[in-house]
């Protein structure tokens, strides 16, 4: 099976890279399999799920060093799957920083038993005689700066207040994937914040949506 040379599915056609040749893979069926935004606070199959109300809207959270997963079963037959998680990073994460006490701050999506994005997130400020980068939109380890790749920025603190703030991801991932059984969806971090008396105040996340699209290609 070919290199996949993007992550998202922007049209009806999938590209490869088959040694020198470039071909084309068709579309032949896309399925919603699973979308939840939690308006109607559904955890089925949920493992850690609970519920949160930030901003007049419900949403999972919050996790600091936890693991949240969704397990669906009975998929169409499929070739792969198109993982979407909006997701909000809270409060003071710094994304590559490692002085022994404050990071990495990781963040992990996968499925089953395999990560498929293993990345940071920094909310730092970032100025030329200090920033604290981090791996996003990227997998770790690359220097991007703070809130790279975020659909919104400068939303409210969820906890510590102060100059800190939260922003908004919309991760995405295709990944190859037949098994029609069961599979499941996983969101994780590795926080670090040993100097804080309360971690889990400085930073912390929370999930606004999650979309699983199953697909058969024609390959
Ligand atoms: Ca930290």
């Amino acid at each position: 099976m070919g290199k996949i040379l993007s992550n998202f599915l922007r049209s009806s056609s999938i590209f490869f890279l088959l040694g020198a040749s470039a071909c084309v893979e068709t579309v032949e069926n896309q399925v919603q399999v699973y979308s939840n935004n939690f308006s109607k606070a559904d955890l089925a199959n949920f493992e850690n799920g609970r519920l949160l109300i930030w901003r007049n809207d419900t949403i999972a959270g919050w996790y600091h060093n936890e693991e949240v997963a969704v397990t669906l079963y009975d998929l169409p037959k499929h070739n792969y799957l198109k993982l979407t998680a909006e997701i909000f990073i809270h409060d003071s994460w710094d994304g590559n920083w490692n002085d022994g006490y404050s990071g990495p701050d990781y963040w992990f999506m996968g499925i089953d038993s395999m990560d498929v994005i293993r990345t940071t997130f920094s909310n730092s400020p970032c100025e030329s005689s200090y920033c604290l980068y981090q791996s996003y939109p990227n997998e770790f380890f690359r220097q991007n700066v703070p809130k790279t790749g975020a659909i919104e920025t400068n939303l409210p603190s969820l906890c510590l207040g102060g100059q800190t703030s939260t922003s908004r991801y919309r991760v995405e991932k295709l990944i190859e994937h037949s098994k029609v059984d069961s599979v499941r969806f996983f969101m994780r971090d590795e926080l670090k914040q040993s100097n804080s008396s309360w971690p889990k105040c400085d930073e912390s996340w929370s999930i606004a949506k999650i979309s699983i699209l199953a697909i058969q290609t024609n390959s």
